[in-house]
């Protein structure tokens, strides 16, 4: 995509110019005489680059730089004349980019809004490269629910804002009934795709605000905040109920059918984290005691 440049001067002559030099060298470009009308421009237009005078009526170039910084995504490039005048270290210290010295020699500025772009467009891979590291560090490769790790950290948030606030916060522990079998039966790769389409039924039985992590390899746990042990077993005998009576099949066997084990329990105040996953994990072996296929607190 071509770059958007804005180029603000209150010299007509000199904006000119730019803006011819501007759009030979390929890029789009706008003019403003001003710093307000170059904010204008801003609200209504994606500007990858702002390149602007210091001295303006009004509103200077420095406060408009601070402005941009502050509240928006371009790059300033700013334009100052020779001679004593530092503003431009100002400037810089504000955000800018880079300056160019004026009279601008037009080369120069492109060899610098070059550059200025190129920073740019790495700076924006690094930081989709750290959303996606961000978000592979927390998923789970197979069911793309949470990971463990994740599911400790939220916790803890959690059962500090149940602690400040005095929210409730519920807690589900779940356990897939005899999946040894299963995979014994049908091999390892046919038991990844169950607990793959698993995790598709969690999700789709959840409110908003409930979030679903694989705990550990055929184990899994979800958070309910602002949820009491009686409004926790009904999101658990929903759950159960949704998975007992799906049809796990892939359309290489009629009718797979797989059933889990959920134990439900509250957070007490001022409880340690391992006491309160400790208690659900021991409600989810009474399920199994009760003959699995049961939700127990
Ligand atoms: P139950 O929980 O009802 O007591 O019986 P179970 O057979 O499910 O329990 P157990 O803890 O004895 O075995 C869990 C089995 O889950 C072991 C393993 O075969 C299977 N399993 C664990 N993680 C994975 C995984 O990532 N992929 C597959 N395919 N199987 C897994
Ligand atoms: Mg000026
Ligand atoms: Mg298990
Ligand atoms: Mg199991």
């Amino acid at each position: 995509m071509t770059a958007h440049i804005l180029i603000v001067d209150d010299d007509l002559s000199i904006r000119d110019a730019m803006h011819e030099f501007i759009e030979m060298s390929g890029y789009v470009s706008t003019v403003a005489s001003s710093a307000e009308e170059a904010l204008d421009v801003l609200t209504t237009n994606s500007v990858e680059v702002v390149i602007t005078d210091i001295m303006l009526p009004g509103m200077d170039g420095l406060a408009l730089t601070d402005h941009i910084k502050r509240k928006g995504d371009s790059d300033v490039i700013v334009m100052t004349g020779y001679s004593t005048d530092y503003s431009y270290e100002e400037a810089i210290s504000k955000g800018a980019s880079d300056f160019v010295f004026k009279p601008v020699r037009f080369e120069e500025l492109l060899l610098r809004l070059k550059r200025v772009l190129k920073e740019r467009s790495l700076n924006h891979e690094r930081i989709r490269m750290l959303d996606e590291l961000k978000k592979l560090s927390i998923t789970d490769g197979l069911t793309q629910l949470y990971n463990s790790r994740h599911f400790y950290s939220q916790l803890k948030g959690e059962i500090e804002r149940c602690n400040r606030y005095e929210h409730k916060l519920s807690l589900l522990l779940l356990d897939i009934d005899n999946f040894k079998e299963y995979n014994d039966s049908y091999g390892h790769l046919e038991g990844d795709k169950i607990l793959v389409r698993l995790g598709r039924v969690i999700r789709s039985c959840l409110r908003k605000m409930d979030t679903a992590y694989r705990y550990g390899g055929e184990e899994f746990t979800i958070i309910l905040p602002d949820t009491d042990g009686d409004e926790a077993r009904t999101v658990a005998e929903r759950l159960r109920t949704a998975v007992s009576s799906e049809d796990f099949t892939d359309g290489s066997r009629p009718d797979v059918r797989i059933t889990i084990s959920i134990g439900v329990t509250q957070y007490f105040q001022e409880e340690k984290i391992a006491s309160f996953v400790q208690r659900a994990d021991q409600a989810m072996y009474r399920s199994k005691q009760a003959g699995r296929n049961k939700v127990s607190c």
